[in-house]
């Protein structure tokens, strides 16, 4: 018999692990046919929204509110993005990046499951991001610091018009990050295959497919890939900006 008093999810001041066991799907604003699982928000400290969007067939998701900027990933079904009059197709593996305030809508004729990344676009002066589509197995994998065992795809452009990064990253089984990082950084993680064991702050924690991490600035990071297959993630890093910039959901942390 399942024990279901057990859960692996855990929420701590600067670091979370949401374990599929507890998600818990609420309406989205204004869409019809879809649901979210909200996972991180400034609520419990992070500085954007992570969710994973279900669009049932015929769903539909409308853009976010203005100023806030928007990253999907899909992971399964077929959904369909509208944005400047052109329909772009995401399929597992597709994703898209929308500027805040461009009108757009995200559909799906089938059904689709979506990972999610929202935040406040933080302008700099000249320099402004732009609509972007792709699909994760075009981009090249590029060594982490020099390990062939740790691959890192980059998913958008490094220009400085783009206040985020958006990457996956795909780790040989026995691969490390290698050393524990601690930076300015803010990290929203989902876990796409494999596994293996993450350190958040004095915490370990084993992890897998599905699972999905927050970790605040500076929060002392390490991960190691555990098992017979790649363990491999998507993860949310803020770039580009100055440090002093307030962030969303930093009073929720005191
Ligand atoms: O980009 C990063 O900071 C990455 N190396 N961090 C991580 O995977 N936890
Ligand atoms: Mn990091």
């Amino acid at each position: 018999m399942i024990d279901t008093t057990l859960s692996r999810t855990r929420v701590a001041r600067d670091h979370a692990l949401l374990t599929p066991e507890s998600h818990v799907p609420a309406p989205l604003p204004g869409a019809s046919g879809a649901r979210a699982v909200t996972l991180f928000s400034p609520a419990m400290g992070a500085g954007f929204v992570q969710a994973l969007v279900t669009l049932d067939a015929g769903g539909r998701v409308v853009a976010p509110r203005p100023g806030v900027e928007r990253f999907l990933f899909a992971l399964e079904g077929a959904a369909t993005l509208r944005a400047h009059g052109v329909d772009h197709a995401l399929e597992a593996g597709g994703y898209a990046f929308v500027p805040a305030d461009t009108e757009h809508g995200l559909t799906s004729a089938t059904g689709a499951r979506l990972f999610l990344l929202e935040k406040v676009y933080v302008p700099l002066d000249g320099a402004s991001p732009r609509l972007v589509v792709g699909r994760e197995a075009e981009v090249p994998a590029v060594d982490f610091l020099g390990d062939p065992a740790a691959r890192l795809r980059t998913l958008l452009p490094d220009e400085p018009g783009f206040d985020l990064a958006m990457n996956t990253f795909t780790f040989d089984p026995g691969a490390t990050l290698p050393m524990v990082e601690s930076h300015v950084m803010e990290h929203g993680l989902l876990f796409l295959e494999g596994g293996g064991v993450y350190r958040l702050g004095d915490a370990w924690y084993p992890v897998t497919a599905g699972d999905a991490i927050w970790m605040a600035p500076f929060l002392p990071q390490w991960f190691g890939c555990l098992g017979k297959t790649p363990a491999r993630y998507l993860y949310y890093k803020d770039v580009n900006r100055d440090p002093m910039t307030p962030r969303a959901g930093s009073e929720a942390r005191r």
